[in-house]
Protein backbone atom coordinates (compact mmCIF):
# COMPACT_ATOMS: atom_id res chain seq x y z
CA UNK A 1 0.00 0.00 0.00
CA UNK A 2 1.97 3.13 -1.33
CA UNK A 3 1.26 6.49 0.45
CA UNK A 4 0.29 9.34 -1.42
CA UNK A 5 1.09 12.58 0.38
CA UNK A 6 -0.97 15.18 -0.68
CA UNK A 7 0.34 18.64 -0.19
CA UNK A 8 -2.58 21.45 0.44
CA UNK A 9 -1.15 24.53 -0.86
CA UNK A 10 -2.89 27.83 -0.26
CA UNK A 11 -4.27 29.33 -2.84
CA UNK A 12 -4.74 33.55 -3.80
CA UNK A 13 -8.12 33.76 -3.56
CA UNK A 14 -8.19 32.02 0.06
CA UNK A 15 -10.25 29.09 -0.90
CA UNK A 16 -7.90 25.21 -1.41
CA UNK A 17 -6.31 23.82 -3.89
CA UNK A 18 -4.39 20.81 -3.79
CA UNK A 19 -1.26 19.62 -6.44
CA UNK A 20 -3.74 17.24 -8.69
CA UNK A 21 -0.98 16.92 -10.86
CA UNK A 22 1.19 16.43 -8.39
CA UNK A 23 -0.89 13.38 -7.05
CA UNK A 24 -0.89 12.13 -10.02
CA UNK A 25 2.45 12.06 -10.74
CA UNK A 26 3.33 10.25 -7.78
CA UNK A 27 0.32 7.73 -8.27
CA UNK A 28 1.90 6.74 -11.84
CA UNK A 29 5.21 5.87 -10.23
CA UNK A 30 3.87 4.15 -7.09
CA UNK A 31 1.92 1.46 -10.01
CA UNK A 32 4.50 1.18 -11.68
CA UNK A 33 6.83 0.56 -9.19
CA UNK A 34 4.48 -2.34 -7.96
CA UNK A 35 2.02 -0.57 -5.34
CA UNK A 36 -1.31 -2.77 -5.10
CA UNK A 37 -3.32 -0.14 -3.74
CA UNK A 38 -2.85 3.85 -3.08
CA UNK A 39 -3.88 5.10 0.18
CA UNK A 40 -4.63 8.96 -0.07
CA UNK A 41 -4.85 10.71 3.16
CA UNK A 42 -3.39 10.43 6.37
CA UNK A 43 -2.51 14.16 6.88
CA UNK A 44 -5.06 14.54 9.43
CA UNK A 45 -4.15 11.37 11.71
CA UNK A 46 -0.44 12.57 12.81
CA UNK A 47 -0.01 12.78 16.10
CA UNK A 48 -1.13 16.43 17.41
CA UNK A 49 -3.34 16.98 14.37
CA UNK A 50 -6.54 18.94 14.76
CA UNK A 51 -9.65 17.82 13.32
CA UNK A 52 -10.27 18.82 9.53
CA UNK A 53 -14.27 19.31 9.25
CA UNK A 54 -16.03 17.26 6.64
CA UNK A 55 -16.15 19.77 3.85
CA UNK A 56 -12.50 20.72 3.88
CA UNK A 57 -11.44 16.95 4.18
CA UNK A 58 -14.25 15.91 0.85
CA UNK A 59 -12.61 19.64 -0.89
CA UNK A 60 -9.10 17.88 -0.65
CA UNK A 61 -9.87 14.37 -1.35
CA UNK A 62 -12.61 14.09 -3.60
CA UNK A 63 -10.67 15.63 -6.55
CA UNK A 64 -7.51 13.70 -5.69
CA UNK A 65 -10.14 10.67 -5.96
CA UNK A 66 -11.48 11.55 -9.47
CA UNK A 67 -8.16 12.54 -10.87
CA UNK A 68 -6.36 9.11 -9.89
CA UNK A 69 -9.33 6.63 -11.10
CA UNK A 70 -8.15 8.49 -14.89
CA UNK A 71 -4.66 8.07 -13.87
CA UNK A 72 -4.33 4.30 -12.84
CA UNK A 73 -6.22 0.87 -12.09
CA UNK A 74 -4.47 0.62 -9.20
CA UNK A 75 -7.39 0.17 -5.99
CA UNK A 76 -7.54 3.70 -4.30
CA UNK A 77 -7.93 3.01 -0.26
CA UNK A 78 -9.75 6.52 1.59
CA UNK A 79 -7.56 7.14 4.78
CA UNK A 80 -10.98 8.54 6.58
CA UNK A 81 -13.32 7.92 9.78
CA UNK A 82 -15.90 10.09 8.30
CA UNK A 83 -19.26 8.35 7.05
CA UNK A 84 -19.79 11.40 4.25
CA UNK A 85 -16.12 11.05 2.87
CA UNK A 86 -16.43 6.88 2.87
CA UNK A 87 -19.59 7.63 0.52
CA UNK A 88 -18.59 10.29 -1.15
CA UNK A 89 -14.78 8.57 -1.89
CA UNK A 90 -16.54 5.42 -2.92
CA UNK A 91 -19.31 6.92 -5.25
CA UNK A 92 -16.10 8.64 -7.00
CA UNK A 93 -14.12 5.68 -7.25
CA UNK A 94 -12.07 4.68 -4.31
CA UNK A 95 -11.84 0.74 -3.73
CA UNK A 96 -11.20 0.55 -0.16
CA UNK A 97 -12.09 2.25 3.21
CA UNK A 98 -8.88 2.42 6.11
CA UNK A 99 -10.29 3.71 9.23
CA UNK A 100 -7.69 4.86 12.27
CA UNK A 101 -10.99 5.12 14.28
CA UNK A 102 -11.64 1.25 13.23
CA UNK A 103 -15.16 2.42 12.00
CA UNK A 104 -16.75 4.07 15.60
CA UNK A 105 -17.09 7.39 14.70
CA UNK A 106 -20.67 8.44 13.56
CA UNK A 107 -22.65 6.24 10.99
CA UNK A 108 -19.04 4.95 10.00
CA UNK A 109 -20.19 1.53 10.34
CA UNK A 110 -23.03 1.97 8.48
CA UNK A 111 -21.52 3.32 5.73
CA UNK A 112 -19.29 0.90 5.39
CA UNK A 113 -21.40 -1.80 5.52
CA UNK A 114 -23.28 -0.11 2.48
CA UNK A 115 -20.67 0.06 0.78
CA UNK A 116 -19.69 -3.13 0.80
CA UNK A 117 -15.86 -2.42 -0.08
CA UNK A 118 -12.61 -3.77 2.11
CA UNK A 119 -12.54 -2.18 5.16
CA UNK A 120 -8.99 -1.69 7.64
CA UNK A 121 -9.78 -1.35 11.23
CA UNK A 122 -6.98 0.24 13.24
CA UNK A 123 -6.38 0.31 17.15
CA UNK A 124 -6.00 3.68 18.60
CA UNK A 125 -5.74 4.66 22.30
CA UNK A 126 -6.87 7.90 22.82
CA UNK A 127 -7.62 10.38 20.21
CA UNK A 128 -4.85 11.83 17.21
CA UNK A 129 -4.72 15.18 19.47
CA UNK A 130 -3.59 13.67 23.01
CA UNK A 131 -2.64 9.48 22.69
CA UNK A 132 0.88 10.36 22.58
CA UNK A 133 0.72 12.16 26.20
CA UNK A 134 0.93 9.07 28.32
CA UNK A 135 0.00 5.87 26.88
CA UNK A 136 -0.75 2.92 29.42
CA UNK A 137 -1.20 -0.89 28.71
CA UNK A 138 -1.36 -4.13 31.09
CA UNK A 139 -0.40 -5.96 27.76
CA UNK A 140 0.01 -4.00 24.68
CA UNK A 141 -0.59 -7.20 22.49
CA UNK A 142 -3.62 -8.63 24.27
CA UNK A 143 -4.96 -5.31 24.48
CA UNK A 144 -5.06 -4.24 20.84
CA UNK A 145 -6.15 -7.95 19.99
CA UNK A 146 -9.22 -7.50 21.94
CA UNK A 147 -9.94 -4.25 20.67
CA UNK A 148 -9.68 -5.43 17.14
CA UNK A 149 -11.68 -8.46 17.99
CA UNK A 150 -14.55 -6.53 19.50
CA UNK A 151 -14.68 -3.94 16.45
CA UNK A 152 -14.54 -7.24 14.15
CA UNK A 153 -17.69 -8.39 16.05
CA UNK A 154 -19.25 -5.24 15.94
CA UNK A 155 -18.47 -5.04 12.23
CA UNK A 156 -19.65 -8.44 11.14
CA UNK A 157 -23.10 -8.13 13.35
CA UNK A 158 -23.79 -4.94 11.45
CA UNK A 159 -23.65 -6.88 8.05
CA UNK A 160 -19.97 -6.34 6.92
CA UNK A 161 -18.68 -9.72 5.34
CA UNK A 162 -15.87 -10.93 7.01
CA UNK A 163 -14.16 -11.26 4.05
CA UNK A 164 -13.87 -7.82 3.80
CA UNK A 165 -12.02 -7.48 6.92
CA UNK A 166 -8.29 -5.80 7.04
CA UNK A 167 -6.84 -5.50 10.95
CA UNK A 168 -3.88 -3.18 11.81
CA UNK A 169 -2.29 -2.71 15.60
CA UNK A 170 -1.93 1.20 14.70
CA UNK A 171 1.57 1.81 15.28
CA UNK A 172 2.32 5.19 16.89
CA UNK A 173 -1.16 5.72 17.54
CA UNK A 174 -1.60 6.14 21.33
CA UNK A 175 1.70 4.20 21.74
CA UNK A 176 5.25 4.52 23.56
CA UNK A 177 7.86 3.33 21.73
CA UNK A 178 8.31 0.39 24.11
CA UNK A 179 4.43 -0.61 22.78
CA UNK A 180 5.76 -0.30 19.39
CA UNK A 181 8.63 -2.50 19.86
CA UNK A 182 6.65 -5.09 21.73
CA UNK A 183 3.53 -5.36 19.39
CA UNK A 184 5.93 -6.15 16.21
CA UNK A 185 7.66 -8.29 18.02
CA UNK A 186 4.59 -10.14 19.04
CA UNK A 187 3.09 -9.54 15.73
CA UNK A 188 2.03 -13.07 15.09
CA UNK A 189 -0.65 -12.75 17.48
CA UNK A 190 -2.72 -10.67 15.82
CA UNK A 191 -2.95 -13.29 13.34
CA UNK A 192 -5.17 -15.67 15.75
CA UNK A 193 -8.15 -13.05 14.89
CA UNK A 194 -7.91 -14.87 11.54
CA UNK A 195 -7.81 -11.29 9.33
CA UNK A 196 -5.29 -10.32 6.95
CA UNK A 197 -2.85 -7.76 8.66
CA UNK A 198 -1.69 -4.51 7.98
CA UNK A 199 1.36 -2.64 9.20
CA UNK A 200 2.21 0.83 9.15
CA UNK A 201 5.68 1.76 10.43
CA UNK A 202 6.95 3.54 7.15
CA UNK A 203 9.03 6.52 8.71
CA UNK A 204 7.54 6.39 12.39
CA UNK A 205 9.20 7.68 15.31
CA UNK A 206 9.72 4.10 16.48
CA UNK A 207 12.14 3.51 13.79
CA UNK A 208 14.22 6.82 14.61
CA UNK A 209 14.35 6.28 17.90
CA UNK A 210 16.39 3.27 17.31
CA UNK A 211 18.29 4.82 14.86
CA UNK A 212 18.67 8.24 15.72
CA UNK A 213 17.25 8.91 11.47
CA UNK A 214 15.60 12.01 11.44
CA UNK A 215 12.22 11.10 9.29
CA UNK A 216 13.72 12.05 6.20
CA UNK A 217 16.52 9.45 6.45
CA UNK A 218 14.30 6.38 7.81
CA UNK A 219 14.33 4.34 4.59
CA UNK A 220 16.82 1.46 5.77
CA UNK A 221 14.40 1.51 9.00
CA UNK A 222 11.35 1.33 7.50
CA UNK A 223 12.33 -1.40 4.75
CA UNK A 224 13.70 -3.50 7.96
CA UNK A 225 10.51 -2.96 9.62
CA UNK A 226 8.33 -3.98 6.91
CA UNK A 227 10.30 -7.36 6.15
CA UNK A 228 10.47 -8.13 9.96
CA UNK A 229 6.47 -7.25 9.63
CA UNK A 230 6.23 -9.54 6.52
CA UNK A 231 7.84 -12.64 8.05
CA UNK A 232 5.88 -12.21 11.23
CA UNK A 233 2.44 -12.60 9.17
CA UNK A 234 1.95 -9.48 7.70
CA UNK A 235 -0.38 -9.19 4.54
CA UNK A 236 -0.27 -5.49 3.67
CA UNK A 237 2.69 -2.73 4.00
CA UNK A 238 1.61 0.89 4.27
CA UNK A 239 4.51 2.24 3.01
CA UNK A 240 6.03 5.86 1.47
CA UNK A 241 9.01 4.28 -0.47
CA UNK A 242 6.85 1.77 -2.92
CA UNK A 243 9.52 0.57 -5.10
CA UNK A 244 12.64 0.35 -2.19
CA UNK A 245 9.95 -1.33 -0.22
CA UNK A 246 8.17 -3.90 -3.33
CA UNK A 247 12.05 -5.11 -3.75
CA UNK A 248 12.75 -6.24 -0.40
CA UNK A 249 9.39 -7.69 0.18
CA UNK A 250 9.88 -9.67 -3.27
CA UNK A 251 13.32 -11.37 -1.37
CA UNK A 252 10.86 -12.11 1.82
CA UNK A 253 8.15 -13.44 0.11
CA UNK A 254 10.59 -15.96 -2.33
CA UNK A 255 12.33 -16.87 0.68
CA UNK A 256 9.14 -17.68 2.91
CA UNK A 257 7.69 -19.55 -0.08
CA UNK A 258 10.88 -21.71 -0.31
CA UNK A 259 10.64 -23.06 3.01
CA UNK A 260 10.03 -26.87 3.77
C1 LIG B 1 -1.17 3.12 10.04
O1 LIG B 1 -0.23 2.73 10.73
N1 LIG B 1 -0.61 5.61 9.86
S1 LIG B 1 -0.84 8.26 9.27
C2 LIG B 1 4.40 9.98 11.54
C3 LIG B 1 5.55 9.77 10.81
C4 LIG B 1 5.52 9.02 9.68
C5 LIG B 1 4.33 8.48 9.25
C6 LIG B 1 6.96 11.09 12.20
N2 LIG B 1 -2.41 6.15 8.68
C7 LIG B 1 -1.34 4.48 9.64
O2 LIG B 1 1.91 7.46 8.44
N3 LIG B 1 -3.38 3.93 8.49
C8 LIG B 1 -1.29 6.60 9.29
O3 LIG B 1 6.78 10.26 11.14
C9 LIG B 1 -2.45 4.82 8.89
N4 LIG B 1 -2.14 2.25 9.61
C10 LIG B 1 -3.21 2.64 8.86
N5 LIG B 1 -4.10 1.72 8.50
C11 LIG B 1 0.66 8.35 10.23
C12 LIG B 1 1.91 8.12 9.45
C13 LIG B 1 3.16 8.70 9.95
C14 LIG B 1 3.20 9.46 11.10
Amino acid sequence: MGILNITPDSFSDGGYFVGLDAAREQAERMASDGASIIDIGGESTRPGAEDVSESLELDRVLPIVEALKETTDVPISIDTSKAAVMREAVAAGANMINDVLALQAPGAIEAATKLQVPVCLMHMQGHPRSMQQAPVYDDVTADVVAFLGARVEKCVEAGIPRELIIVDPGFGFGKTHEHNVELLANLRQLQTLGFPVLVGLSRKSTLGQITGRDVSDRLTDSIAAAVIAVLSGAAIIRAHDVKETVDALEIARTVMEAGT
